[in-house]
């Protein structure tokens, strides 16, 4: 049986990769961090009790800032193949967060391959999740595994030192090492500060009377959006080449926010005009149509533009050219913007009406909690 590990186990990719080695046979070790309060809320569903005697699911205690635990847990599991997506993944909070975001990012992924060259772990293979984010700025549209990296954000600049660390060691150490180049990919598990979620989140629950506005940078940035699931599978596929190499995986097609805001829109029936420029612009509703958005009127505000999330160096347009991956892997991307969009849409909705139901109910967690 192949064991891998994975960290960042606990994240939106994490967990569907779980999901993924675990369905194909594999013994899987995830490293989560020590929090105060619950981590695991993306992977409970995988877990399996020590009583289990069928049990291929392990988690261990790390972090990626520590050396000495990352050895240990490495010496411990042997695994065949690691996956590092951990990471301090939002790039507006690297602005914040600059050094932390490097210790992670950055060396992060040169301790990891470290402790596979001094453990002698030859065999052992080796997945980086680098990001479309190292284009930045980019000159050359599509960008593919050619296209010079320009990175303008903590987030990036830490992981083009993890990009170049993991060329590095493959090319001084003979480790089997990659890195997949990632364009945004998403899902119903993405992280509720990432735009797509939040917007998608934010408008469920705008639908149901439980928020009034949603307020938003940048409208005006292009992404290519996949979906989550499809992209796991890349990463798998990669570790399972004759030999290592890099790879781009993206759809290929370009979307601004403000369509992002359309699409989800139009899922719950709302059609919305902008009015206004810069951090005046407002969403105003101008037609509802359907069940779904019962507490929204023509003529509400739910969209405000609001300078608290620009950033200080924006990346405006990126897109991905993924031919690479298609020739060698087979990539195609399976679910379109739109299913994305209803999976995210169908998904939030169904939490928000949850959410209307109890605060109607008169839940109240405080009582709750003193019983
Ligand atoms: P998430 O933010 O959902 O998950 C990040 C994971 O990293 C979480 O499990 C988090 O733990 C963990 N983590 C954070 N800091 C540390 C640390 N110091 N030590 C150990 N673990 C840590 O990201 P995604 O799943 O979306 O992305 C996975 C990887 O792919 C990341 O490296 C990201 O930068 C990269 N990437 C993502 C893309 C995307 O569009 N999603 C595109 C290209 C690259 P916790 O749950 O405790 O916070
Ligand atoms: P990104 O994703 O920076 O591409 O990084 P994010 O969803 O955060 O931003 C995408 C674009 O939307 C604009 N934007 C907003 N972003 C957020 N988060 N919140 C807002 O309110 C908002 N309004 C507009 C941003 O300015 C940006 O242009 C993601 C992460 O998963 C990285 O880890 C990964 O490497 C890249 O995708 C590929």
């Amino acid at each position: 049986m192949k064991k891998a590990l994975i960290t960042g186990v606990t994240g939106q990719d994490g967990s569907y990769l779980a999901e993924f080695l675990l369905a194909k046979g594999y013994e899987v070790h995830g490293i989560k961090r020590r929090s105060s309060s619950f981590n695991t809320s993306r992977i409970d569903y995988l877990y399996q009790g020590p009583q289990d005697s069928g049990r291929r699911f392990f988690l261990h205690y790390g972090d990626l800032t520590d050396a000495s635990n990352l050895t240990r847990i490495l010496q411990e599991v042997h695994p065949d193949e690691i996956y590092n997506l951990g990471a301090q993944s939002h790039v507006a909070v690297s602005f914040e967060c600059p050094e932390y975001t490097a210790n992670v990012n950055a060396l992060g992924a040169l301790r990891i391959l470290e402790a596979i060259r001094l453990l002698g772990f030859q065999e052992t293979r080796f997945y980086q999740a680098s990001t479309s984010e190292l284009y930045g700025a980019p000159q050359v549209f599509p960008q593919n595994e050619d296209t010079p990296f320009n990175p303008r954000s903590p987030y990036s600049i830490a992981k083009l030192f993890a990009y170049w660390t993991t060329v590095n060691f493959r090319e001084a150490y003979d480790l089997y090492a990659c890195n997949g180049i990632l364009f945004n990919h998403e899902s119903s598990r993405r992280g509720e500060t990432f735009v797509t979620r939040k917007i998608t989140r934010g408008l469920a629950n705008i639908a149901q009377g439980l928020e009034q506005c949603l307020y938003l940078g940048d409208l005006n940035a292009f992404r290519d959006w996949g979906h989550a699931k499809d992209y796991v599978e890349m990463q798998w596929l990669m570790l399972q080449q004759e030999s290592p190499r890099d790879f781009v995986i993206s759809t290929g097609l370009q979307h601004s926010v403000r369509e992002f805001l359309h699409y989800s829109a139009q899922e719950l029936g709302i059609t919305i005009e902008f009015k206004g420029r810069g951090d005046r612009e407002v969403g105003i509703v101008s037609s509802v149509v359907g069940e779904s958005a019962p507490a929204v009127r023509p003529g509400d505000k739910i969209i405000q533009v609001d300078s608290r999330y620009f950033r200080p160096a924006e990346v405006e347009s990126l897109m991905g050219d993924a031919s690479l991956a298609r020739q060698e892997l087979g990539w195609a991307p399976k679910t379109s913007l739109k299913e994305l969009i209803g999976e995210m849409i169908s998904h939030d909705l169904k939490e928000a009406k949850r959410n209307l139901l109890l605060t109607r109910n008169g839940y109240r967690a405080d009582l709750i909690c003193e019983e």
